[in-house]
């Protein structure tokens, strides 16, 4: 079988959870790098969002399908705990990632610093100053379960996978960073996993609107 494809500009928070999930178990891939919409995205989901996948006639949209679908057809770490109570676990972090965290922190949030909606081409204040409330109970949360050094149990899985990109962009961003230099847990939690070795090459070269801004 061909190589999977991975379709999605690398400063996707998805697509570098896809990446991430790929580097982690050692798959050899392609990577074609195109903005959401493209007709590389559109030709597999047709709501245009990156990442897409094809692996010979596979093809998917969704990160959490992509990076399922990665963690059972090929060899290596495993991803997803065996038991039944990790497994979920890992399920459970993954939704709130998806749900509740990348919708205020990423699109929300930090969209003002990357296609802002203020006066002027700026980031719209009304809006990062009703951000932040609501992001500080999440912080707060979430510095509690990392306590460990994982999301999940003793090891690395895909709920890590899906929330350290996230970590890494508000570490970018002023207030956010702000509410991650309160939160000692998830500050080490974020130092550590940015050392692994997939964090660091799938590390995307540009922030995200760059290529748009350009
Ligand atoms: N639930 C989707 C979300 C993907 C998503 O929102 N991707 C963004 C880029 S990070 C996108 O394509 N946005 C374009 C759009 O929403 O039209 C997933 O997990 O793959």
């Amino acid at each position: 079988m061909s190589q999977l494809e991975l379709i999605g500009g690398a400063a996707s928070n998805y697509v570098w959870v896809c990446r991430i999930a790929l580097e982690e178990k050692g798959i050899p891939y392609t990577h074609t790098s195109v903005m959401p919409h493209s007709p590389e995205v559109t030709a597999i989901n047709p709501l245009g969002k990156i990442p897409v996948m094809r692996h010979g006639d596979v093809t998917l949209c969704e990160s959490r399908a992509i990076c399922h679908y990665i963690e059972r057809t090929f060899d290596g770490p495993s991803l997803v705990p065996s038991d039944a109570e990790g497994a979920a676990k890992t399920e459970q972090w993954i939704s709130i990632v998806n749900t509740a965290i990348d919708p205020l922190w990423v699109r929300t949030y930090f969209r003002e610093y990357i296609f802002p909606t203020g006066p002027n081409g700026t980031a719209n204040r009304d809006a990062i100053a009703a951000a932040l409330p609501r992001m500080k109970p999440h912080f707060e949360m979430l510095d509690r379960a990392v306590a460990s050094g994982y999301l999940v149990g003793g090891g690395f899985t895909l709920a890590d996978i899906n929330l350290i990109p996230i970590l890494y962009y508000m570490n970018t961003a002023p207030e956010a960073a702000e509410l991650l230099a309160q939160s000692p847990n998830l500050t080490a939690y974020l130092r550590m996993h940015m050392d692994r070795p997939a964090v660091k090459a799938t590390m995307p070269a540009q922030r995200p609107g760059a290529a748009r801004a350009a």
